[in-house]
């Protein structure tokens, strides 16, 4: 009980469910915490649960997390002696935990040498070869002309799958099915590369159909021990985004899981590897597994390997940080029951899964025997177009897969969010899905018009709001401390006529937006990765139009009616801005 805590005062660079989720662990060891926050996130969860907060503000508030000077400035303001990036922003970033160990504090996380490896797909992919982990056939070093592309085909056979070397979950790859195809799939890789990671270089593997996501977590500490805790089927995704994760994998049973366990193990140490990683994998339908990429950080679904493994991952994290060994062999490592993680994301699937920015009006969790809530929202809380829409994640535990299922359908049926769409229903009706029950990887029913209409009929209508919204504004007063007069900024609630000029002010450019003509706007900031239809082309209402991407989601842009394409204003890869015009359906 009496023991030294690991370290005095952690700051958390991150927002949201995650950091919270980091708080709570420092809080059961005795640790101080620290939170920063953007300007939009003033009065968010994850700043009040800390033990103290510092602002980021300043930059532009979609960046704020990513300023390293302004984190160091909060660390050394708040005495920290360790930072915990949580997973995205600076997570993987190699000169980010670089900086952090030359400001003399402790990175939470892998030593920036297995960052950088592991960021490299062609390097981490010789790494492995040498290793003897099995990687998916293909190159180990850039391809440099669509010619070398046919020549792999010819040698491996199609199809081929190209990918960006600076890459990783899914962006800029292109499939090729013949040697017709080799050219035009490899310039536009070469394109998206270019245009989402500044690096050109490509590489190419054998494109594996129908195969499952399966990865493995593994823990290893600064004294040579690493230990698996099984997989993660992640197999349920939507352009790349997983939507739910289980373990054990449907697909994987006690034999399968020692010998990936073994090769993940065998991947970690080949990178060098201090701290929590994801080895993430796929598994063909004929039993192979190969090595895909390394995570080099704690996942969002770190939680269900959490439930069935017993033990606190951010705290092994903490516990290796601080250079104790993990006091864990493999032999003590046991997996109890089954356990699965819905994202709960602020999109609405009717929409293309368009995210749904808003006031959280009304907000009830489900509780309950083996149910675990990791959220940092509340009723009144804004969720913000500047950031994830991932709001909450329900996690529960069972004895086996199908009781885990129930489980999960009973706490969905609790759950009651109201003022914003959430992907609740749609994961009542996919959990329902005769393809889930039965472990099946569900290809092509997750975004199935079909499904997106159960999830309609699904969704809980959370009724009237519960409070007004909690919006803050900033008065500044002056205060006297010991004689001194100082002027402070207070927070307070925004008053009721503020807040009605505001409403009066958002519905007047809503219609503006929108307005009477058959415009096509960008409903957000971001990037245009795919055009889908041509200036002249005639269009049926719900047709796909483009893909804009923000904060590494794809959002499909579909058209509001019928009609014919005509001022198209858009090409792949530029920068869009939110109410920019895409087309007009005439
Ligand atoms: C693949 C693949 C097939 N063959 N690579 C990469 C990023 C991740 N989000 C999915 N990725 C894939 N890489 C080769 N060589 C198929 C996928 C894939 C996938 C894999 C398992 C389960 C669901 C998937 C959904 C889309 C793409």
């Amino acid at each position: 009980m009496a023991q030294r805590p690991l370290f005095r005062k952690v700051l958390v660079a991150n927002r949201g469910e995650i950091a919270l989720r980091i708080f709570r662990t420092l809080r059961e060891l005795s640790i101080g915490s620290v939170a920063v926050y953007s300007d939009p996130d003033r009065a968010a969860v994850h700043v009040r649960y800390a033990d103290e907060a510092f602002s980021l503000g300043g930059a532009t508030s979609a960046e704020s997390y990513l300023v390293v000077e302004k984190l160091l400035a909060a660390a050394r303001a708040g005495g920290a002696e360790a930072v915990h990036p949580g997973y995205g922003f600076l997570a993987e970033n190699a000169a980010f935990a670089a900086a952090v160990e030359e400001a003399g504090l402790v990175w939470i996380g892998p030593p920036p040498s297995a960052i950088e490896l592991m960021g490299s797909k062609t390097r981490a992919r010789r790494a492995m070869q040498v290793a003897g982990v099995p990687i998916i056939p293909g190159t180990t070093d850039p391809v440099r002309s669509p010619e070398e592309i046919v020549r792999i085909g010819e040698e491996i056979g199609y199809p081929l799958l190209i990918k960006a070397a600076a890459g990783g979950g899914g962006k800029g790859m292109k499939t090729v099915y013949s040697a017709e195809e080799a050219e035009q799939a490899f310039e536009s890789a070469q394109r998206e590369g270019a245009a989402y990671f500044a690096d050109s270089s490509v590489y190419v593997e054998r494109y594996l159909e129908d195969p499952r996501h399966v990865e493995v977590q593994v823990l290893a500490d600064g004294h040579g021990n690493v230990v698996h805790l099984g997989e993660r089927d992640c197999t349920i995704q939507r352009r790349h985004q997983k939507l739910v994760e289980e373990t054990p994998s449907p697909a994987v049973d006690e034999e399968l899981r020692a010998r990936i366990g073994a090769i993940a193990v065998d991947a970690a140490r080949a990178a060098g590897y201090r701290s929590a990683g994801t080895i993430e994998g796929l598994l063909a339908p004929d039993g192979s597994y190969y090595f895909m990429e390394m995570n080099t950080r704690i996942q969002v679904e770190h939680t269900v390997t959490e439930l069935v493994s017993g033990l606190d991952l951010v705290r092994l994290q903490l516990l290796v940080a601080a250079g104790e060994p993990l006091g864990l062999t493999q032999e003590d490592v046991m997996l109890r029951g089954h356990a699965i993680e819905c994202r709960i994301n602020a999109e609405d699937p009717s929409n293309g899964f368009l995210p749904t920015p808003g006031t959280i009006t009304a907000y009830r969790e489900p509780s309950g025997p083996g149910v675990r809530v990791d959220s940092a929202v509340e009723a009144g809380a804004e969720v913000s177009p500047l950031y994830d829409p991932m709001i909450a994640k329900l996690i529960v535990h069972a004895v086996d897969r199908d009781a885990a299922i129930a489980r999960m359908l009973r706490a969905l049926g609790e759950y009651r969010i109201g003022g914003v769409k959430t992907l609740v229903g749609f994961h009542r009706a996919l959990l329902s899905h005769p393809c889930f029950q039965a472990g099946e990887t569900c290809l092509g029913i997750v975004e199935s018009p079909e499904l997106a209409a159960r999830a309609e009929e699904l969704a809980v209508d959370a009724g009237a709001p519960a409070v007004a919204g909690q919006r803050t504004v900033e008065r500044v007063s002056a205060v006297e401390v010991d004689g001194r007069r100082v002027e402070v900024k207070v927070l307070v609630p925004e008053p009721g006529y503020r807040e009605l000029a505001r409403r009066r002010r958002e519905r007047a450019a809503a219609a503006g937006a929108s307005g009477v003509s058959d415009a096509v706007v960008s409903p957000m900031q971001g990037t245009v990765l795919d055009v889908k239809v041509a200036e002249g082309d005639a269009i049926e209402a719900g047709q796909v139009l483009c893909i804009v991407e923000a904060m590494k989601m794809e959002n499909e842009v579909t058209a509001h009616r019928a009609g014919t394409v005509v001022d198209l204003a858009v090409v792949p890869l530029q920068p869009i801005s939110i109410g920019q015009a895409i087309c007009t359906i005439g």
